[in-house]
């Protein structure tokens, strides 16, 4: 009991800074090896937008690893998942708070038909869904999808618009490279080459 109420603490002083701790579904537990995290905003910052949040998670990494909105493709990372939820926050009042997270699900190309916005999955439709009895219904022009651990801990799904609400987002971490890094060594393979096409020019000069 006390250990989980360290646990606890802990928690909560990670939902109070910017972002909890990157964890791993490790292949030895069944998993991806991908690492996840609930990134949760303080209770001073403004609300984001859906595509604000989507372009955070693609412009984040971590060990290396390149970051986007979660694709949650089977029961059992949804599971997993909402084993490491980490618990309603302290911001009320708005449109959403710490049980919504936004996912990496989109219907902004076809209304009606979701796929997945990035990571290995891009693009692909969704083969696995949790959605929310009633959800999807584009209510008002909803593209977007929240996980939402309000209600259960099953983490159902609901469609949202791409307006200011969004408190929380769902990053996975996979084995995708990391754009900028990616790039380095076809930048510094690049230089040697020409570094090389120089020596060797100045060598057949020499010659
Ligand atoms: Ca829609
Ligand atoms: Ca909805």
């Amino acid at each position: 009991m006390k250990k989980f109420l360290l646990t606890s603490a802990a928690s909560l002083a990670m939902i109070s800074s910017a972002a909890a701790a990157p964890f791993q579904w490790s292949a030895g537990s069944g998993g991806n090896d991908h690492w996840y995290e609930f990134v949760v905003l303080g209770s001073g910052e403004p609300s984001l937008m859906a595509t604000q949040a989507e372009a955070l998670a693609e412009s984040s990494s971590f060990m290396g690893l390149g970051g986007y909105l979660a694709t949650i493709t089977s029961a059992a990372e949804q599971t997993f998942l909402n084993s490491h939820w980490p618990g309603a926050g302290s911001v009320t009042g708005q449109f959403m708070d710490y049980s919504f997270f936004l996912i990496g699900a989109t219907d902004r190309n076809t209304e009606g038909s979701f796929e997945w916005l990035g990571g290995p999955e891009g693009g692909n439709p969704l083969a696995y869904t949790n959605w929310k009895p009633g959800e999807p219904n584009n209510e008002g022009g909803e593209d977007y999808v929240v996980a939402w651990w309000e209600d259960s801990a099953t983490g159902r799904w609901n469609d949202v618009p791409d307006n200011p609400g969004i408190r929380g987002y769902l990053v996975e971490y996979s084995v995708t490279p990391v754009p900028v890094p990616a790039a380095l060594p076809l930048l510094v393979g690049g230089l040697g080459l020409l570094g090389f096409v120089a020596r060797r020019s100045r060598g057949a000069s020499q010659v």
